[in-house]
């Protein structure tokens, strides 16, 4: 017969072994090295409150995204920067309204409120970013007949923005990517980016997203999918 000590301990240790390694100990720190780069998306006024597609706490992520670029020597900027009565805009197609979606020749498009106009104060990115050693700002969205919501690819699939043959020939082998909107943006840089062979981190805290639909929950299961990692700021070793 066990006695009551070693019947609570037999219990002890079953319970210690169901648990998750991660539940014991912290992961060690993730280290942004040489050959990583953070990707910093479209953190511009018009994503921001007061903006005319302004993400819900979008100015959350300004703080966070500010916290860990000090940790990377490697940062890349985006800008959505699409031309007056771009395709993407729900003002140029009759009858339709914002967060409705067409199909175009490359396939569905959301229609959204007119945004990220090219040199106007909304497609500025937010002057409260503070990263100076940013090395390259990528521009998309703006051929009018094409939207981009990738760092990477244009809508069309094939038409490139130049960013990945960049990252190739700095010898960047890892990007972590943070921004506005997790759901777009984010997330369709992020599955471009596993697609051309980087090791992929999405940074969830540093991220806020438009959830139209069902879309947030749909793009982390694509992300996960893909084998993008799904990871919080404080993951990341401070500098
Ligand atoms: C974005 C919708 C339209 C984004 C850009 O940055 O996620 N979303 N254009
Ligand atoms: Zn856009």
């Amino acid at each position: 017969m066990l006695n009551r000590r070693q019947i609570l301990a037999a219990l002890g240790t079953t319970a210690l072994a169901s648990l998750a390694p991660s539940m014991l100990f912290a992961a060690a720190p993730i280290k942004p090295d040489d050959s990583s780069a953070l990707l910093v998306i479209d953190v511009q006024n018009c994503f921001l409150p007061g903006g005319s597609l302004a993400v819900k706490e979008g100015e959350q992520v300004v703080p966070v995204i500010n916290r860990i670029a000090k940790a990377f020597s490697n940062v890349v900027m985006t800008q959505d920067w699409h031309t007056p009565g771009h395709v993407s805009f729900a003002s140029v197609h009759s009858g339709k309204k914002p967060f409705e979606t067409i199909d175009l020749p490359y396939g569905k498009q959301v229609l959204w409120p007119d945004h990220c106009v090219q040199g106007t104060d909304g497609a500025s990115l937010s002057k409260d970013l503070s990263i100076p050693q940013a090395e390259l700002i990528i521009r998309k969205g703006f051929h009018k007949d094409v939207d981009s919501y990738s760092a990477f690819l244009e809508a069309d699939g094939k038409t490139t923005t130049g960013l990945a043959a960049y990252l190739n020939s700095r010898k960047i082998k890892r990007v972590f990517v943070a921004g506005l909107a997790t759901d777009f943006c984010v997330a369709w840089t992020a599955l471009d980016a596993r697609k051309a062979g980087f090791e992929v981190y999405v940074v969830e805290d540093a991220c806020r997203g438009i959830d139209n639909q069902g879309s947030l929950a749909k793009a982390w299961a694509d992300m996960a999918k893909a084998g993008v990692k799904r990871i919080q700021s404080a993951d990341i070793a401070s500098a």
